[in-house]
């Protein structure tokens, strides 16, 4: 996987369109083009890592950055008070498609079953 074929590295940079919500140094948070929940925003670490796992081991400090930015999402969307979700599919077997660390953070609907 080189920068070139990663679609969350190339919406770091600019090639392909995001609707960004929130931004720091070292992260980013978008819009999921398909959302699942009135709020679904995605948080990467703006440096490519395949997997929230590979991002903690090698670059806890900015697994943390990751977690601050979607507190600071929540806070945003309004979410905080209500409760909300927050996913890091690692692995094709449970639903990983996209292959750079990201966070769902998804509120605003009731969530009591398996929404991921
Ligand atoms: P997953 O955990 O790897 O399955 O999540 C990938 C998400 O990326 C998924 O919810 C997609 O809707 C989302 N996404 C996106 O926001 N923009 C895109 O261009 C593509 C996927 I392709």
């Amino acid at each position: 996987m080189t920068i070139a074929d990663c679609l969350f590295c190339r919406i770091v940079a600019g090639e392909i369109p995001a609707t960004v919500v929130a931004e720091t140094e070292r992260t980013l948070a978008f819009r999921d083009i398909a959302p699942k929940a009135p709020t679904h925003v995605l948080v990467i670490p703006k440096e490519h890592y395949a997997d929230v796992a590979s991002l903690a081991t090698a670059d806890p400090g900015l697994a943390g950055e990751v977690l601050g930015t979607v507190a600071d999402v929540a806070t945003a969307e309004g979410v905080v008070g209500e409760g909300f979700r927050v996913i890091f599919n690692t692995g094709a077997s449970v639903g990983q498609t996209v292959f750079h660390a990201h966070a769902h953070v998804l509120g605003g609907v009731d969530m009591d079953g398996d929404l991921t």
